[in-house]
């Protein structure tokens, strides 16, 4: 069974048709992971739940919300399912589930794969120029600083075996955002997980508003710099 983590903040009108989207796919679950979004997408995933028994579960957040910690809460569950493959995809129809068979497939010969927007040239519909520039260059600097080698490091695309999602300390993870999908990600490389990229053509998001936001930004900059330190301190266990 491949279970598809999905994070949502205000995505009502994204949810229902990306839900269906994967659950086209056979062998897939979904899990939302909502956090009171104001306009109501913690009831429409509900709804969805009750549309389809057994394949569809939320969790409702409270709390602080966050994507990182939205992760953290939504993995951990995760692994306490029966799946063997475990997804995370934006709620947004950035991450099209049309991917989720080859990255599935990749899944054979890798620990984790990555939806990635940079494996031929740059593959993204509707981003400004300043933001192309900004990933790509994070990514670049993402790579010099902590050794990491696949072309989308901050990608939130991608599926893990469930056996090398256990070995990471998702719960210790302090940094939200992008950040978080570095960590996860640095931390796996150190594990000497195999890492593979797919590539997919990302597409700004349809409707609702980014949540990009300056301290994203800087907490993407200080963080390879914290991991580099980190890998220099200890090994991994
Ligand atoms: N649970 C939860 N989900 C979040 C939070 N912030 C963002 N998300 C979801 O995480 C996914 C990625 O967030 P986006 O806002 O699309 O981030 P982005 O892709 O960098 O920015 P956009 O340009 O808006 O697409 C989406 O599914 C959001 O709904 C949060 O605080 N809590
Ligand atoms: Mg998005």
């Amino acid at each position: 069974m491949v279970l598809v983590v999905i994070p949502t903040y205000n995505e009502k009108d994204n949810l229902p048709d990306l839900v269906r989207a994967v659950l086209a796919h056979e062998g897939t679950r979904v899990m939302v992971v909502d956090d009171q979004s104001p306009d109501g997408t913690g009831q429409v995933a509900d709804a969805l739940a009750v549309e389809f028994p057994g394949r569809v579960e939320v969790m409702h957040r409270t709390g602080q919300r966050g994507l990182g910690r939205s992760y953290v809460d939504g993995l951990r569950r995760a692994l306490q399912s029966d799946a063997t493959l475990i997804c995370q995809m934006d709620g947004d129809w950035s991450h099209d589930p049309q991917y989720l068979p080859a990255m599935i497939a990749a899944c054979g010969t890798n620990d984790v794969v990555i939806g990635s927007r940079y494996l031929r040239g740059v593959s993204v519909v509707n981003w400004p120029l300043r933001r192309i520039i900004l990933s790509t260059f994070a990514n670049r600097y993402i790579r010099a600083i902590t050794g990491l080698r696949p072309m989308d490091c901050t990608s939130g695309y991608r599926c893990w075996r469930r056996e090398m999602l256990a070995r990471l300390p998702v719960a210790a993870m302090v940094s939200d955002g992008y950040a978080f999908l570095v960590e996860m990600l640095f931390e796996a490389h150190r594990r000497g997980a195999r890492v593979g990229e797919v590539p997919i053509i990302f597409v700004e998001r349809r409707q609702g508003v980014s949540k990009l936001s300056g301290s994203v930004i800087m907490e993407s900059a200080l963080t390879p710099w914290r991991l580099r330190l980190r890998s220099i301190g200890r090994s991994a266990p």
